[in-house]
């Protein structure tokens, strides 16, 4: 979650509470997240459907990374890397922020686009927006060991 855009930051941890409940159990292997940060990476190809059809309902996104596995070299070389129906399923429902079932632009554009600044000039900026990112989650957790008493 660490690249999710900072002003959003506590209305996507609370989701996991509330929305991501049911998936408690889920379960992420390591190829998995490979696979995802690949996927991710794509950017373009999310960013054009998004521009078509205006949003991405979770149909559509399976699509899309089904056609990622087709494509992805690595995924190409290497069938463990697959993104699973968990990891997508939890993208979904975080950034689904008014829960409408569909991702509209302004919840997934700009959270791909941030997450590609990463890679490129402004990471001074993102650098701090990331720490005190970290930093508030760390709080966060430290409020909770407080309540928790331990
Ligand atoms: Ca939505």
């Amino acid at each position: 979650m660490i690249f999710l855009p900072y002003s959003k930051f506590t209305q996507y941890i609370s989701r996991v509470d509330t929305e991501l409940a049911h998936l408690k159990s889920g379960r992420v292997s390591f190829p998995e997240f490979v696979a995802f940060q690949y996927f991710l990476a794509d950017v373009e190809a999310i960013k054009d459907h998004v521009n078509q059809y205006r949003y991405l309902d979770k149909k559509q996104f399976q699509a899309l990374v089904q056609d990622f596995h087709g494509k992805n070299e690595h995924c190409k070389a290497d069938r463990t890397l697959r993104v699973s129906q968990t990891q997508i399923d939890i993208f979904f429902e975080i950034l689904d922020l008014d829960n409408s079932g569909h991702l509209e632009q302004d919840e997934i554009v700009g959270v791909l686009e941030e997450r590609a600044l990463l890679g490129q000039g402004k990471q001074d900026e993102l650098k701090q927006n990331l720490n005190s990112g970290y930093n508030k989650v760390v709080s966060m957790v430290n409020d909770f060991k407080a309540k928790l008493g331990i």
